[in-house]
């Protein structure tokens, strides 16, 4: 682990170029430029009414990029731009930074990528913009973490908590929780130095304790945001299962609107996971329809019900499907945990005989997924998702490595409360009180290495 300010000494300075808009031909597509040359190598290329070295931050300026014409016979104009240019350290990077909105060929942007480089830029690693904006102290890593996320969201839930990362809601909670040890830390030392005084109790240990309880309090309470948090970003996991035929991919289909799996009176139609997302109460919900369970000696039906089972294990909400018509549980209590749900389903009402007084019950949601009379079913998906995301905290943790590092944190806490009951030493006590700091450091970048970096701006596309 390293401190960030050395990792920023590391770094290399290049200038560095990249398509900032989405792959394809579009109306516009933007480039961005970021680095210390930035300017200077845009301007070799670019043809406007003054130089862009000579105009003021955050100011859009038409022209064309040219090169010379290889027979010297004047220009040749690759496309008409604006280029708007920030100037350090107001750029999201921090660095000088001009972005040139292009025409979006893809010729013309893969021929200004080319040129910029010809001119002294390089191309830009995945995330290296947001990797400077974070080395160049504009943003913490969760705010980093946050712009993937954003970009990533696919629901207003999910933009939500992206949004308030990046808005520093998560930072603010860890700077909190930091300052609080920090003071348990000072009155710590402050005993540390009168250590040769032991009649001096400067840190009274009730105080102590108090602070103590206060920061552990700070961070289970945001260690309970996480199952919610992640609810949001992963989407809420939904596998429907039952028997061959109980009308599993038809319930798919009725709640995607769409004919996204193969329906058919024929046992074992669908033999492989079919996975798809719809949105509920502004969550995503990914529904994994399944290979229907039964004992069988086809060893692909086998695997297919193995990947059943797997559905079974990741999922919140475990829908088992009942065909009214030959109703067959293939759940066992061991199968779920208690923090699973199961939505018990009685399919095909619509052909319902009349010997069915054991399925009578009211936990049975009673449908006809082939006749899209599924409002009852829907109804429930919605109260469980609502359940599974609710939350009355401002700041949500949904990043797993947040919450790791979170429970880390905790886990040092508790090591310091009880060297605390156990009376050690301060220096003990403050060997433990590092390692909760280090990994909440850890959260917002404060500690970090190369490898947790390369993994997090991995994810990123290039151009961000
Ligand atoms: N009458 C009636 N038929 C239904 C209903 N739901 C599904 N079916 C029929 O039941 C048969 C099986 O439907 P599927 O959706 O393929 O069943 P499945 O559970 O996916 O089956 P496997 O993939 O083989 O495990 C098809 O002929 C459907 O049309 C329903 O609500 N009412
Ligand atoms: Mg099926």
């Amino acid at each position: 682990m390293k401190r960030i300010m050395e990792l920023s000494a590391d770094y290399s300075r290049q200038t560095i170029c990249a398509v900032a808009t989405a792959f394809g031909a579009a109306g516009i597509a933007v480039v961005r430029v970021s680095g210390a040359d930035a300017i200077r190598v845009v301007d070799s290329l670019f043809r406007g009414k003054h130089p862009l070295c000579e105009v003021p931050t955050h100011t859009a300026h038409y022209g064309t990029i040219s090169t010379p014409a290889s027979d010297g016979s004047g220009q040749n104009v690759l496309d008409e731009v604006v280029c708007t240019v920030f100037r350090a350290p107001h750029s999201f990077t921090g660095e000088d930074t001009v972005e040139i909105s292009c025409h979006g060929s893809l010729f013309v942007q893969q021929e200004l990528v080319r040129l910029l480089i010809d001119a002294g830029a390089r191309m830009a690693d995945k995330g290296e913009f947001t990797k400077r904006a974070f080395l160049n102290g504009r943003i913490d890593l969760a705010q980093a973490e946050a712009v993937a996320d954003l970009i990533a969201a696919s629901s207003a839930a999910e933009k939500d908590v992206a949004l308030s990362q990046l808005r520093g809601g998560v930072s603010g909670k860890i700077a909190e929780l930091r300052e609080q040890l920090l003071t348990f830390t000072s009155l710590l030392e402050l005993e540390l130095d009168f250590a040769d005084h032991e009649e001096l109790e400067f840190a009274d240990r009730s105080q102590l304790t108090a602070l103590l309880n206060s920061a552990a309090q700070t961070i289970s309470s945001l260690i309970a945001t996480f199952q919610a948090g992640n609810a949001i970003k992963q989407g809420v996991q939904v596998a429907i299962v039952g028997a061959p035929n109980a009308g599993k991919s038809t319930l798919l289909n009725a709640l995607l609107g769409d004919e996204r799996a193969i329906v058919s009176d024929i046992r074992g139609t669908t033999r492989d996971t079919i996975e798809d997302t719809m949105i509920i109460g502004g969550v995503p919900v990914r529904l994994t329809d399944t290979a229907g369970i039964q004992s069988t000696e086809d060893i692909i039906e086998q695997k297919g019900i193995e990947r059943s089972r797997q559905a079974i294990r990741k999922a919140h909400i475990v829908i088992e499907l009942l065909d009214s018509t030959d109703p067959q549980p293939v759940l066992s209590a061991d199968d779920l945990n208690p923090r699973q749900v199961l939505l018990r389903v009685l399919n095909k009402v619509d052909l319902q005989s009349s010997n069915l007084s054991i399925f009578q019950s009211s936990d049975l949601i009673r449908i006809s997924a082939k006749l899209g009379d599924i409002q009852p079913l829907l109804s429930r998906l919605e109260s469980e998702v609502s359940r599974l995301t609710a939350h009355t905290d401002s700041v949500l943790i949904s990043n797993a490595r947040h919450y790791e590092a979170l429970c880390r944190a905790q886990t040092a806490l508790e090591r310091v409360n009880e060297g605390l009951q156990a009376a050690l030493s301060g220096e003990l006590l403050a060997l433990d009180l590092h390692d909760a700091l280090d990994a909440l450091g850890e959260i917002t970048g404060e500690v970090s290495s190369q490898e947790v970096l390369n993994t997090i701006f991995e994810r990123f596309c290039i151009g961000k």
